[in-house]
């Protein structure tokens, strides 16, 4: 019943940020994801008779995959398959079932805040026995092998029913289909205080949950309304779409204006929340107030003690390198340890199974904790509403208090998306060559204090990245960051990150962009943008 195909090599197979990610006509050509799930298998050992947990965002082509890596499971020999109902697995749920019945890993399908469809995006993400994504050791070990496969093996057995809670067989393989909400709601009532939020919604506090069409749709319905009693309506966008609804299910202010507008009108409701295609982002926005994600990350690591899953205190944070300092103050005052590491996910997971960090956070407005080890968008949202919970004060209210505690960050991310490959890695190679002669010059009346690429070293398994971010610091604690994105899938993508500290407390409420307004000056004096690409705008600022 299993057959071994023969098969040649694709060279662009290289998981980036978080996974690898296509357009989905690049998916369908013949062999393609079969080549990559095979590589990956042939990058692991010990699988034999082990669990393998399949789940995805949903999105088109994810019901297509999901049998593939079946009938791929059974013929290299894992024992058994946990894939939730209908192929759906939010990132997060699928790091929590790999984690609670001990998987030997997971094959997380999707292209997260990328849009879906025909012709847009598709994605394959490998996770290990801790729950998280791939360290890069393996993820280098996957790309290695794609350039030399010459086989692949697969059962020749008719599709599963992945839409039937039950257990099946394919040869010796059992094949489990399992509620996709079911084992996360669980979890989050172990780490949130409902009987307060209940109150807290009782009370009369209002606020919308928008799923843009995408995974979390189920998991907010059940958690939100069903669980916690938030009134029908709470929840919007909550049917997952194959595309999303022709939309980008990326939770940020151009992406989920809607939610913003309604947010900044005085009959607004008291908060709002969004999550992204895979369910691991979130957007938090307060009545008249947006928090960014770096911030958000600061507030939630201020007040998680009331949380009942982190009552004991936090035994560190870390965040990306290009995320705002404003967790560090946070961190220094707590007397707990902070972690800088670089962008994506994967590079949280050690300092999380080492017990070093309990909260980590990126820009991009993901934030978890080592209850999983993937960002989880709804958890961010719940123990925001369990602070407002036990706090009754205002989201704005948090927000000032804390600026005035620990002084606040401005920051800004500007994108420049769709960029021609060649002339964004002609930017980045001009700047990386002119470091070394920056620090002590000035541009826009700013003094650089330093100026580098990043590089990161795992205080666990003493792994050393290089070359994640050119950063340029000024004197004063300000600085640009720049980088090329790692998930896109049309030409490059140039995130340019804008950071600057403001401890007094007259200056806490200017308009972000205005008080930026030097240093988006300056990065556009550093790196040349406009010169090398043409583009005298970013496409997205959030
Ligand atoms: C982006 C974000 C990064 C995040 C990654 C995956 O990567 O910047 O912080 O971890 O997406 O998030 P890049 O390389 O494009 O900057 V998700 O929600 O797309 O899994
Ligand atoms: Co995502």
């Amino acid at each position: 019943m299993f057959k071994t195909v023969a098969t040649t090599p694709f060279d662009d197979q290289k998981p980036g940020t978080s996974g690898l990610r296509k357009k989905v006509p690049v998916f369908q050509q013949p062999n393609y994801a079969e080549n990559f799930i095979q590589s990956v298998f042939d990058s692991l050992e010990g699988f034999k008779g082990k669990t393998l947990v399949i789940g995805g965002d949903g999105r088109y082509y994810n019901r297509e995959v999901v049998q593939t890596a079946i009938k791929m499971a059974a013929a290299i020999g894992f024992g058994r398959v946990l894939v939730g109902k209908g192929g759906i697995l939010s990132t997060p749920a699928a790091s929590n079932v790999i984690r609670k019945y001990k998987a030997f890993g997971g094959l997380v399908l999707s292209a997260s805040h990328n849009p879906g469809g025909p012709t847009e995006d598709f994605g394959i993400k490998y996770n290990i026995s801790n729950g998280g994504p791939a360290p890069e050791k393996i993820t280098e070990a996957i790309f290695a092998r794609s350039k030399t496969i010459t086989q692949y093996v697969i059962a020749e057995a008719p599709d599963a029913d992945i839409d039937t809670i039950g257990t099946q067989k394919l040869g010796d393989m059992d094949i489990e289909i399992i509620d996709p909400v079911a084992d996360y709601a669980a979890l989050m009532e172990e780490l949130f205080d409902f009987d307060a939020i209940r109150a807290l919604i009782k009370s009369g506090f209002t606020f919308r949950f928008d799923s843009m069409h995408a995974v979390t749709g189920p998991y907010g319905k059940e958690i939100l309304e069903h669980r916690l009693g938030a009134p029908e309506g709470t929840c919007v966008n909550f049917v997952p779409l194959p595309d999303f609804g022709g939309h980008h299910p990326d939770p940020n202010l151009v992406y989920a204006k809607d939610l913003y507008d309604l947010l900044m009108s005085p009959d607004g409701p008291d908060f709002g929340a969004a999550s992204d295609g895979d369910g691991d982002r979130n957007l938090i926005i307060g009545k008249g107030i947006f928090i960014t994600p770096s911030d958000s990350l600061a507030m939630l690591a201020a007040n998680a003690h009331l949380a009942p899953g982190y009552k004991a205190g936090l035994k560190g944070i870390a965040r990306s390198m290009p995320t705002s300092g404003a967790a560090d103050r946070v961190a220094e005052k707590l007397g707990i340890g902070m972690y800088e590491t670089p962008t994506g996910w994967k590079f949280f997971g050690n300092l999380l199974d080492a017990d070093m960090a309990t909260i980590c956070g990126e820009e991009s407005a993901g934030t978890g904790s080592n209850h999983v080890r993937e960002k989880d968008g709804l958890w961010a949202v719940l123990l925001w509403l369990n602070i407002l919970a036990v706090r009754r004060i205002s989201v704005q209210e948090i927000a000032s208090e804390h600026w005035a505690i620990y002084g606040r960050n401005y920051y800004s991310r500007h994108d420049y998306e769709g960029v021609d490959t060649a002339a964004a890695n002609t930017l980045m190679e001009d700047l990386r060559g002119r470091l070394p002669a920056l620090p002590g010059t000035s541009v826009q009346g700013l003094t650089i204090a330093t100026a580098d690429d990043f590089a990161y070293h795992d205080p666990v398994d003493k792994s050393v990245s290089k070359n994640q971010g050119i950063r340029v610091l000024f004197e004063g604690g300000s600085r640009v960051v720049f980088r090329l994105s790692g998930t896109g899938t049309t030409g490059a993508t140039i995130r340019v990150y804008v950071e600057r500290y403001e401890p007094d407390p007259k200056r806490h409420d200017l308009e972000t962009q205005g008080a930026l307004a030097d240093l988006i000056r300056a990065a556009e004096d550093l790196a040349g943008i406009k010169a090398h690409t043409g583009r005298d705008k970013p496409s997205v600022i959030t």
